[in-house]
């Protein structure tokens, strides 16, 4: 049949394959690790630049080109390519189904591609010093800002096709069941999130292009961080639905894990969906125009019902893990189950660090820091730096790598080569990021301030502040920590490549 000539099945997982949504994923999967690669070569200028052993090792102007650079290579960037490979696996391989409309996929693959090019070209540049929250009246060049819009309009438009591909699936038959696959459904949310977070994207780049143009004179900068927030905070909880949905999937590829009691995941996933966006406002504790009513009720009462899904997942994910281990024959005393886990299996060990690096150092912290009284002295220290490296950059990070030695062989048809190197790979990097997040933890309760070139000497200021020794000791190991991790990255981007170019091909 002719419908049919364009799909395979997967000899690994049965499912059936759509080619140009194969093709799709490849493309979006390979600029991902680029931009992880370009991210973490600024990581490596930025962090070495504020570790105390080799202090300013870039002058000023580079070190906040490179830390603007850094920020929107591996968040924006390394995140979103692979929410996008993510969502057409999701949608279209999941459901055995096929891409809605691949022509347009391919659109917004060369919107976000010309738009993630142009905004490191700017950057490196010098035109866009602005950092990734680019808060005016710090300005940047008109391209920045257009660049900025494409990439989000070529994702915007990867969320639509999402959408439109589960309704085909449905359309055309290929997936009957009545409720959509956990993993898809958690990323329906995340998609959910998505639109309405670019939304205010929109509301807010666009009056900015046309500020930097001089067409509008003025942005008032208070209604700015309001909407830009609304942008960068439930951003974040797009990647934390498509972590989760990587937990459950990766709970299933490794050790056959069922999601059981799967309305309760599901509910969990709805919560974010209802309360993240109202969770933004803990970026906003230290800034005059909401009300201290307005922060109090915000940050201790509603934020909970978003960290209550956490907690849901963050039990439900390793329930299932024991349940199959269990299933297996492990079942002497009480950890059996985890002493004989395939912990060799970079896939497996990435999970659990994932998950425990978000968990009890990401979240927990951020629970901590969102309260108003503590967040009065962490904001703009390197606590919060601590933080999202524990959160985004370990937990949603870890969790991606390790589906990324999955979607070498599912997709790209081949195997990861260095399979010896490889089991280290998720223990150097988590390892890596909880010395260098904790150190900056630590470091930051003693003072030590984020985005700040030469905490040292002050630029030769006669201003000097004798900082606690304790700090030092902390940033020392934050240094040791971001070059274990470092080489944590070098092992994934290098083993990615090589596998795709020279892997053995799956039959
Ligand atoms: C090997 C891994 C990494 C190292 C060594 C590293 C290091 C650093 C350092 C030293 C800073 C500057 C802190 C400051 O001066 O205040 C920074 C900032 C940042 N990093 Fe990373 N990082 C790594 C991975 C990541 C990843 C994977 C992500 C996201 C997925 C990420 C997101 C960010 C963001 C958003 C900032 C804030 C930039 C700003 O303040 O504007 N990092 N990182
Ligand atoms: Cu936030």
């Amino acid at each position: 049949m002719a419908l049919e000539q364009d799909m395979r099945t997967c000899s690994i997982t049965g499912l059936k394959v759509h080619k140009p949504a194969e093709n799709l994923i490849k493309a979006n999967a390979v600029f991902a690790v680029v931009c992880m690669l370009l991210g973490g070569v600024l990581a490596l200028a930025v962090a070495l630049t504020r570790w105390p052993v080799t202090q300013r090792i870039i002058d000023s102007d580079l070190f906040y080109r490179a830390l603007t650079g850094h920020a929107l290579d591996m968040l924006i960037a390394w995140i979103i390519f692979f929410e996008m490979a993510g969502l057409y696996f999701g949608s279209a391989v999941l459901l055995n189904g096929r891409v809605a409309a691949p022509k347009i996929g391919w659109l917004a693959f060369i919107l976000m591609a010309v738009g993630g090019l142009t905004i490191n070209y700017e950057v490196v540049m010098g035109h866009a010093t602005v950092m990734f929250t680019s808060y005016v009246p710090l300005q940047a060049s008109p391209l920045y800002y257009l660049s900025v819009i494409l990439f989000a309009v070529g994702a915007l438009i990867v969320c639509c096709l999402f959408f439109a591909t589960i309704v085909k699936a449905r359309l055309d038959g290929t997936y009957t069941n009545p409720s959509l696959p956990l993993v898809t459904f958690g990323l329906a949310c995340a998609a959910i999130i998505a639109v309405v977070t670019l939304a205010h994207g929109a509301i807010i780049y666009i009056p900015t292009l046309l500020w930097s143009l001089g067409i509008i004179q003025h942005i008032d900068p208070m209604t700015y961080r309001v909407i830009w927030w609304a942008l960068g905070h439930p951003s974040q909880q797009i990647n934390v639905c498509a972590m989760i949905s990587c937990w459950y999937l990766l709970g299933t590829l490794t050790v056959g894990a069922k999601a059981e009691n799967q309305k309760l995941a599901r509910t969990a996933f709805v919560f974010y969906v209802l309360f993240i966006n109202v969770a933004s406002e803990h970026h906003l504790l230290v800034d005059p125009v909401i009300s201290p009513a307005h922060k109090v009720w915000n940050t201790g009462y509603v934020m909970h019902l978003a960290v209550l899904s956490s907690m849901i997942h963050a039990l439900k994910v390793p329930a299932g893990i024991e349940k199959a281990l269990r299933r297996q024959g492990y079942n002497n005393g009480l950890f059996e189950w985890l002493k004989k886990a395939p912990w060799g299996n970079p896939s497996f060990s990435g999970l659990m660090l994932s998950l425990l690096i978000f968990g009890f150092m990401g979240g927990i912290t951020g629970v901590i820091f969102g309260t108003e009284q503590v967040n009065l002295t962490a904001h703009n220290t390197w606590r919060i730096t601590g933080h999202f490296h524990a959160t985004v950059a370990s937990g949603t990070t870890l969790a991606f790598m390790a589906t990324t030695y999955y979607i070498v062989p599912i997709i790209f048809q081949r195997e990861m080569v260095m399979k010896g190197l490889l089991k280290f790979q998720p223990w150097l990097f988590g390892i890596g990021m909880i010395l260098m997040a904790g150190g900056q933890m630590l470091a930051g309760i003693y003072g030590i301030p984020r985005r700040h070139y030469d905490i040292f000497t002050f630029g030769g200021n006669p201003l000097t502040v004798a900082w606690d020794p304790t700090a030092m000791l902390f940033m020392t190991i934050f240094g040791v920590g971001a070059i274990i991790a470092i080489l944590g990255g070098v092992i994934f981007v290098l083993t990615v490549v090589l596998s795709i170019i020279a892997g053995k091909k799956v039959a």
